[in-house]
């Protein structure tokens, strides 16, 4: 990054957006065109030793050659984060992407989060098969290799589980990290066949109105997906950006639902069966439902809210007095793009905009950044994100009020990061 051309004196042209010690986004604009945006880079004062331009070590022989499977570098090691498994679901549980780690917004397939009900089956593509019967002119059967000759299309869709974040309903995990509390959330480039396309060659009956569709794994994992869905964007996944869809992930094919609950992308898929009726599966009946107060429960709650967290500072980070920082953090909406994210350092008070860095695309992430400058003083960083339908992501005071906290489930609630005057960043609830 380039120096100021206004040098030592940065500081007191530096916008304020908002309390606290928010600045204008335009100064990481500006500073990344080389105009008199933030200067981060230190200054080069005299014949400062180590910068005679050395030669390190490793430039003078030559490193390793080629690789057949690349990794990364053992300065960036990165880590899912798996919850404790229970001996009564052998192969359930899930794991978490390292979101304070992560860039962009594209997630890396080995760091993409699981849940499985049952483990993840050792599948042979060319033992695996995919039926779709029920109320279709001509019941069908698919094999891998046939699959693989359909046109296809690629998409970068979020995947989120619906149990994300729902701890911050109880409060609780001063110690969470944007991993633990939210790291059900990934998001990757996914090529596959239009559901429709398959469900019109197997030729829809009149009274289709849903499809029931199963996986291959032992927990049979079935949900019921509206016929409107299933002939709008739904997938039959096979490849997760560009290598096949990972075991994890549902290899050899998944069903994948953008926008909606990630129980609804059943992995390993099957099965489908046309039907006029959801068939009540156990993920949408005991589980997957909202309880509200009343110990009534909203089934078939399928679109994730408009949402955005702030992924650095957060959780188990630690801040330096007088230093300037990039917020950042990411956004996604299952009801389509993200049209602004706001920021707060004052625990919702004041509000400045961030600028977004990435592409804007429906039902995916967007990565957003604001500076701030912490002035030493308690502060409580929060964001806020507004979708294309207009949505605004809601406190967690409003999700409380609005379904209580009996639900677990569809928690689309502000985080909110306190900074104490050590510098300590933790989960705070305001
Ligand atoms: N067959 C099957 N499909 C499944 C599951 C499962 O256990 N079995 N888990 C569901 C849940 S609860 C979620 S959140 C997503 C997780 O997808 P991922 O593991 O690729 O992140 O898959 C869904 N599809
Ligand atoms: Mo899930």
């Amino acid at each position: 990054m380039t120096k100021s051309s206004k040098g030592q004196n940065i500081e007191l042209d530096l916008d304020r957006v908002a309390a606290n010690g928010l600045l204008s986004r335009r100064h990481l604009l500006s500073a990344a065109l080389g105009g008199a945006g933030l200067a981060m880079a230190r200054p080069v004062i005299g014949q400062e030793p180590g910068i005679n331009l050395e030669i390190p070590a490793w430039s003078k022989t030559p490193g390793p050659g080629t690789s057949p499977y690349g990794n990364r570098s053992a300065h960036a090691q990165l880590e899912r984060q798996s919850g404790f498994g229970n001996p009564l679901y052998p192969g359930g549980g899930a794991s978490r992407s390292p979101l304070q780690h992560l860039q962009g917004t594209i997630t890396p397939n080995s760091l993409h989060f699981e849940r499985h009900h049952a483990g993840i089956p050792a599948i042979d593509p060319a033992g695996h098969k995919l039926v779709i019967h029920g109320l279709v002119h001509q019941p069908l059967v698919f094999d891998y290799e046939d699959l693989l000759k359909y046109q296809m299309v690629s998409k970068i869709y979020f995947l989120e589980c619906s149990g994300n974040s729902g701890a911050l309903l109880y409060g609780g995990n001063p110690d969470g990290t944007a991993q633990s509390l939210h790291g059900l959330v990934s998001c990757a480039e996914w090529t596959g066949i239009p559901l429709s396309a398959l469900l019109e060659e197997a030729g829809l009956l009149p009274e289709a109105r849903w499809i029931a569709a199963v996986g291959a794994d032992a927990a049979s994992m079935g949900r019921s997906i509206p016929l409107d869905k299933a002939m709008d964007d739904s997938l039959l996944a096979l490849f997760q950006n560009g290598e096949p869809v990972r075991p994890e992930q549902g290899y050899p094919m998944r069903l994948f639902n953008p926008g909606w609950e990630g129980n609804t992308s059943v992995k390993w898929l099957t099965q489908i069966k046309v039907t006029r009726n959801p068939l009540q599966f156990r993920d949408e009946t005991s589980k997957y439902t909202d309880t509200l107060p009343d110990r009534t429960s909203l089934q078939f709650t399928f679109p994730m809210d408009v949402k955005s967290l702030i992924t650095s500072p957060s959780g188990q980070m630690r801040v330096t007095q007088g230093d300037i920082y990039r917020v950042t953090g990411i956004a996604w909406s299952g009801a389509g793009s993200i049209r602004r994210v706001e920021v707060s350092a004052d625990g919702g008070q004041t509000w400045g905009d961030a600028l977004i860095e990435s592409q804007q695309l429906d039902k995916a992430l967007v990565r957003f950044s604001i500076p701030w400058k912490w002035n030493g003083a308690p502060a409580v960083l929060q964001s806020r994100a507004t979708d294309s339908a207009g949505n605004v992501q809601p406190t967690r005071d409003a999700v409380i009020a609005a379904k209580g906290t009996i639900n677990r489930y569809h928690n689309p609630c502000i985080q909110s990061w306190g900074v104490n005057t050590a510098g300590e960043v933790t989960n705070v609830y305001v």
